[in-house]
C-alpha cells in the first residue's frame, strides 16, 4: 500500500513536471545547466546505545537526461551501506536487500520509512541527534555525489 502510493505521487510530479516543461521551453534550458543529480530531505536516524545498524532516508532527484543507477553507498565511519526495501512477508514486514536503484530521467526516487531505504550496517561512532554523518553515492556511470545526512531522532 504504502509503495504504490508513492508511486502514485511520483507519477503525478512527474506528469506535472512535463506539463510545466511543455509549456514554458526555456525552462527545460535552465534545467539542463543545473545539477544532474539533486538529493533533497536526506536524514539518518541516531543510533540507539549499543546498536550500530540505522537507516537513512532521502528523495533523489535525476535531472539529467539519461537513466541514473545507484549502485553503492560508501561512509568512512560505517563498514557497510546496503540499499534496502520492505516487503510484506507471511510473518509481517521484512527487508531485502537490493542490487542497484535505477531513476529514469526527470524522475525522483523516494527513499521513506517503509520503504527502500539506505541500510547502515556497523557504525563505528554514536550518532546522535545534531551531527552529521557524510555518505558518498556512487553511480553506474562513475559519478559520485559527496552528501551530509543530518541525524534526526525516532
Ligand atoms: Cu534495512
Amino acid at each position: 500500500m504504502a509503495d504504490k502510493k508513492i508511486i502514485d505521487q511520483i507519477t503525478l510530479k512527474h506528469r506535472l513536471a512535463i506539463a510545466v516543461l511543455s509549456l514554458w521551453p526555456e525552462f527545460s534550458l535552465a534545467a539542463a545547466e543545473s545539477s544532474a543529480l539533486e538529493v533533497n530531505n536526506a536524514y539518518v536516524r541516531e543510533v540507539i546505545p549499543n546498536q550500530h545498524n540505522t537507516a537513512a532516508f532521502m528523495s533523489l532527484e535525476n535531472n539529467s537526461s539519461q537513466r541514473q543507477t545507484l549502485v553503492s553507498i560508501v561512509s568512512d565511519e560505517v563498514e557497510r551501506i546496503e540499499l534496502h526495501r520492505h516487503v510484506h512477508s507471511d510473518t509481517g514486514m521484512a527487508m531485502e536487500r537490493v542490487e542497484q536503484v535505477s531513476i529514469e530521467a526527470g524522475d525522483d526516487f523516494i527513499f521513506a520509512p517503509g520503504g527502500y531505504h539506505l541500510m547502515l550496517i556497523g557504525v563505528e561512532r554514536s550518532l546522535s541527534v545534531g551531527q552529521n554523518l557524510g555518505v558518498e553515492l556512487i553511480f553506474a556511470d562513475g559519478q559520485s555525489l559527496d552528501i551530509e545526512l543530518p541525524v534526526v531522532g525516532y
